[in-house]
């Protein structure tokens, strides 16, 4: 019983500890950030759920690749021209501070050609969430649903009630019969 309800705990506390200090995620996970065509890393990015606060590694050989971040036009083009931003530790640690998209290439000659650039859209943990459209009419519908469902299980307790009061009326009016 305990063990079936561990790995539940274990997750609402991953979950927790995500919103409270960010996630950390390395780009391209044990691959790294490399030009070799190993990783598509627009489809490891799809595959997660980056929210303001969160934190992207990146690992390479500095000798040879290079992080920058770009516009969109400039990730779209493959040009390393006129980056936002340059990092070239070989080990690079980036907060994604605000709600947006993120472009990320390698500024070496070829590499983002070959795939090594990442898209990344970072959103709000919670209020963001809300705001989205579809998401507050989901979660007011099971409301809707549930109202019937209470109202149904309510309605006894109504009629007990008006037979209560209709009860009482009669006692009333047969005690105020019987005294004029
Ligand atoms: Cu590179």
């Amino acid at each position: 019983m305990a063990l079936g309800k561990s790995p539940l705990i274990c997750l609402v506390m991953i979950a927790l500890c995500g919103v409270c200090f960010g996630a950390v995620y390395r780009v391209g996970d044990f691959s790294g950030w490399s030009s070799r065509g190993l990783v598509d890393y627009n489809e490891w990015a799809s595959t997660k759920d980056f929210h303001v606060g969160d934190t992207l590694t990146f690992s390479y050989n500095n000798q040879f690749h290079n992080v920058m971040q770009v516009t969109n036009e400039d990730y779209e083009s493959c040009n390393p021209a006129s980056p936002i931003a340059v990092y070239a530790s070989g080990s690079d640690t980036i907060t994604l501070e605000r709600p947006d998209n993120f472009y990320f290439l390698c500024g070496a000659p070829g590499h983002c050609q070959a795939g090594q650039r990442v898209e990344i859209l970072a959103t709000l943990p919670t209020p963001d969430d809300s705001f989205t459209g579809p998401s507050p009419t989901p979660s007011a519908s099971p409301a809707d649903a549930m109202s019937p469902s209470s109202a149904l299980s309510s309605s006894p307790a109504l009629h007990f009630s008006k037979l209560g009061l209709g009860v009482t009326m009669f006692v009333l009016s047969t005690l105020l019969g019987f005294l004029f």
